[in-house]
């Protein structure tokens, strides 16, 4: 047996990295129970960036709100990258945190950083692949090596790896460089903004996960039922005019159903197999998805290319590699 082997047997084959060493081929399925539901993997670092530096809900203190101080790395095919991507820019922090995005496709060594147009080089720490900024942080670190990560550049390690940590700190720590008025979580709110996003995440955000990776006719119809009836019931709360989910302020929540809104038709309808309807048929939603576009600025968080060239290059989902033209595709060449 090789040592990845042993390694790969005592650790699982979820994680990919094993003491701070790649181990195996990137493969895409983090973990199953025994009906071949799709489970998530729970991130790793979980430091908080506070105005002054005091420890957040979890991890250590020392990460003081700072401008360029940071740096996000994100896949823009990735919808838990882009809701912090999202945050960063509905909270004017585009200037203060830097950025950096992997290519679409992921290689054997998973996310790699490269020339593929709208990603590029790790300008901070000049690595190839994300792993290697795991292996940075942690020379030790066993895990896979998720997108997105928050770093940091004074103290070269990361801060946060998990997208509704990173959501929450970014909403609220650096208000007084940015004088920033929004408030994505108002207190009034948060009770139900927590109880909308807990089913969010598990009827949509993860439901087309758990569809697309299902491994069971029974684990992907149960995920189909969870995705059409959420939408359902997103359609019908729009119905009375209201701009965002909660009335006339946009919330966490909206983040959250944005960027599984914004994937839905050009991926998780055909590579998930979510393909009851389109977000396109559901009049109120699209106009809401249309309203939220149209923000400043959060065009520039969607790269549809990316989307479709990164989960239609999925080879356990789709063997032939062959991407769909259509929306964000350019036009065909035969
Ligand atoms: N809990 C993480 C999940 C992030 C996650 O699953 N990211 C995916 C991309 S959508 C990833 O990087 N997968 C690579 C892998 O699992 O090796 C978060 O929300 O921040």
């Amino acid at each position: 047996m090789s040592a990845d082997k042993v390694l790969v047997g005592i650790f699982g084959r979820d994680n990919l990295l094993v003491n701070g060493q790649w181990v195996g081929k990137w493969h895409p399925v983090q973990a199953k129970d025994d009906q071949g539901r799709f489970i998530r993997q729970t991130s790793s670092f979980r430091n908080f960036i506070t105005a002054d530096g005091s420890p957040g809900d979890t991890g250590d203190g020392g990460f003081a709100a700072e401008a360029d101080r940071y740096h996000l790395y994100v896949a823009f095919i990735c919808p838990w990258a882009c809701r912090t991507l999202l945050v960063r820019t509905l909270k004017g922090l585009d200037d203060l945190i830097s950025l950096s995005a992997v290519e679409p496709v992921l290689t054997d060594q998973g996310w790699r950083f490269g020339p593929y147009p709208g990603a590029g080089p790790d300008r901070v720490n000049g690595v190839t692949y994300l792993h290697q900024i795991y292996s940075l942080a942690d020379a030790q670190y066993t895990g896979r090596a998720t997108t997105p990560v928050l770093w940091d550049k004074r103290r070269r390690t990361i801060v946060n790896n998990e997208s509704a940590d990173i959501v929450c700190m970014l909403n609220s720590a650096f208000d007084k460089l940015t004088g920033s008025r929004l408030d994505l979580r108002p207190e009034p709110l948060q009770d139900e903004i927590d109880t909308l996003n807990r089913r969010l995440y598990e009827d949509l955000n993860n439901g087309v996960y758990q569809a697309g990776f299902a491994s069971s006719q029974t684990a992907y119809e149960e995920a189909y039922a969870k995705v059409f009836n959420m939408l359902d019931e997103l359609e019908e709360r729009l119905g009375d005019g209201r701009n965002y989910l909660f009335g006339g302020a946009l919330t966490e929540s909206d983040v959250r159903l944005f960027v599984t809104l914004v994937r839905f038709d050009v991926a998780y309808h055909g590579l998930f197999k979510c393909n009851r309807n389109l977000i396109a048929q559901m009049p109120r939603l699209s106009a809401y998805l249309e309203r939220l576009l149209a923000l400043p600025g959060v065009d520039e968080t969607v790269n549809l290319t990316h989307i479709k060239a990164g989960y239609y290059s999925i080879k356990e989902l789709n063997p032939t590699g062959i991407v769909p033209l259509g929306p964000g595709m350019p036009a065909a060449t035969i």
